[in-house]
C-alpha cells in the first residue's frame, strides 16, 4: 500500500501513480496574505524600494528588483506523460500566495502553485522532456534538476515573462533529489518558494521496497520575511517547515499501524540551513543517502541533510503512539519544522 502525504504529487500511470491532491495543498482564495497584513507600502516606499533593488546582488550582478507583490494565481496542475522511455513534464513558474502558517500567507513565487512544488517521479533512463511555461508577468524564471547531467548555460536558461522553453535531458542517476529555479539571484528565487523533489527511481528499486508498507515525502524548507533579500541573507528565518507550512502535518498527522515498515523520501531544500532530520522513538533501518541504493547505511539515529541533500530513510514502527519527526536542531523544529508520525491500530 503506497500513500502520499501532503504533497501534490505528479506521478507516471505506468509506475502505478497518480496526480493526488492532498490536504496541504491550499488555495489561497480568500485572497489573505502576510503582506496585506503588513503595512501597505507608501508610493515614497515603492521608490525606496526600486533604488534598493537595483544595488548590486552578492552574486555581481544587479538585482532586476522584482522584489513587490504580485497577483495571485490559482494553482496549475503539472502535466506528466510518459511515451516509452520518455517522460513529457510541463511545469509552469508563477505567483501564488500560500499559507506558511496558520492565517498567514506568503505572495511566493512557485512552481505551479504550490510550495514545495510538485513531485516529480519518474524513473532511471528515463529522458525527460521538460517545458517551463513562465506565467509570472514581471520576472524571468527557469528549472535546474538537480537529478540530471547538463549544461547549465545552455539547459538551465531563463524563460522570460509570458513565454516558454522546451529542454531535453536523461535522467541517469537515481536518487532522490532537489529542483529549484536557478535565476539569479538564487537565493532570492528559492527562499521566494521556487523548489521541489524529484524522485529517480532506481532501474531494479530498492533491495528494500518489499519490505515497505508505507511511503511519506517531507521537504523541509526555510520561510523568511516576505520578499526581503536582506533577511534571506542573514539566514534567520521566520519559520522553518515541511511541506510548506508549519501546522499541515501536526493537524492531520501521517499514519502508520504497528509492525509497518515506512520509508520517508527527505529532501532539505534549505535555502541556507541545513536538516538533522530524526525520528523521536525510532532509528533509521536503512538510510540510502540522496535516495542512491549504492549509499546504504545501517542503524542510523539522524540524517545529516545540506542544503539541497536528500535521503531515502525507512525505519519500522513497533508500538502506537504519537513519533514526532523533526529536524533536531531545535531551533528549526520550535519553529515549524516538526510532524507527527501517529501509530495506531485499524481506524
Ligand atoms: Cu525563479
Amino acid at each position: 500500500m503506497k500513500r502520499w502525504n501532503g504533497l501534490w504529487t505528479a506521478g507516471l500511470a505506468a509506475l502505478g501513480f497518480a496526480v493526488i491532491l492532498a490536504g496541504f495543498y491550499v488555495n489561497p482564495a480568500d485572497g489573505r496574505s502576510a503582506g496585506q497584513q503588513q503595512e501597505a507600502p507608501s508610493a515614497e516606499a515603492g521608490g525606496g524600494a526600486e533604488a534598493d533593488a537595483k544595488a548590486p546582488a552578492p552574486d555581481g550582478t544587479v538585482h532586476a528588483g522584482h522584489g513587490g507583490r504580485r497577483e495571485s494565481r490559482p494553482p496549475v496542475e503539472p502535466v506528466i506523460r510518459r511515451e516509452g522511455g520518455t517522460v513529457f513534464i510541463q511545469m509552469t513558474a508563477q505567483v501564488t500566495d500560500v499559507e506558511i502558517s496558520e492565517g498567514i500567507f506568503y505572495n511566493a513565487w512557485t512552481f505551479n502553485g504550490t510550495v514545495p512544488g510538485p513531485v516529480i517521479r519518474v524513473r532511471e533512463g528515463d529522458t525527460l522532456v521538460f517545458t517551463l511555461e513562465n506565467l509570472d508577468p514581471e520576472q524571468e524564471h527557469s528549472m535546474d534538476f538537480h537529478a540530471v547531467h547538463a549544461a547549465p548555460s545552455r539547459k538551465f536558461v531563463d524563460v522570460m515573462p509570458g513565454e516558454e522553453r522546451t529542454f531535453t535531458y536523461t535522467a541517469s542517476s537515481p536518487g532522490v533529489f532537489m529542483y529549484h529555479c536557478g535565476t539569479a539571484p538564487v537565493l532570492e528565487h528559492i527562499a521566494n518558494g521556487m523548489y521541489g523533489m524529484i524522485i529517480v527511481e532506481p532501474k531494479d528499486g530498492y533491495p528494500s521496497d518489499g519490505e515497505v508498507d508505507r511511503e511519506y515525502v517531507l521537504v523541509q524548507s526555510e520561510w523568511y520575511e516576505e520578499h526581503d533579500m536582506e533577511a534571506f541573507l542573514a539566514g534567520d528565518p521566520a519559520y522553518v517547515v515541511f511541506n510548506g507550512n508549519d501546522f499541515g502535518l501536526k493537524k492531520e498527522p501521517l499514519e502508520a499501524r504497528p509492525g509497518e515498515t515506512v520509508r520517508f523520501y527527505v529532501l532539505n531544500a534549505g535555502p541556507n540551513h541545513v536538516s538533522s532530520f530524526h525520528v523521536v522513538g525510532t532509528i533509521f533501518d536503512r538510510v540510502y543517502v540522496d535516495g542512491n541504493p549504492a549509499n546504504v547505511l545501517k542503524g542510523l539515529q539522524t540524517v545529516l541533510l545540506p542544503a539541497s541533500g536528500g535521503a531515502v530513510a525507512e525505519f519500522a514502527v513497533r508500538e502506537t503512539g504519537d513519533y514526532p519527526v523533526v529536524t533536531h536542531q531545535f531551533n528549526h523544529a520550535t519553529i515549524g519544522a516538526t510532524a507527527i508520525l501517529r501509530v495506531t491500530e485499524q481506524p
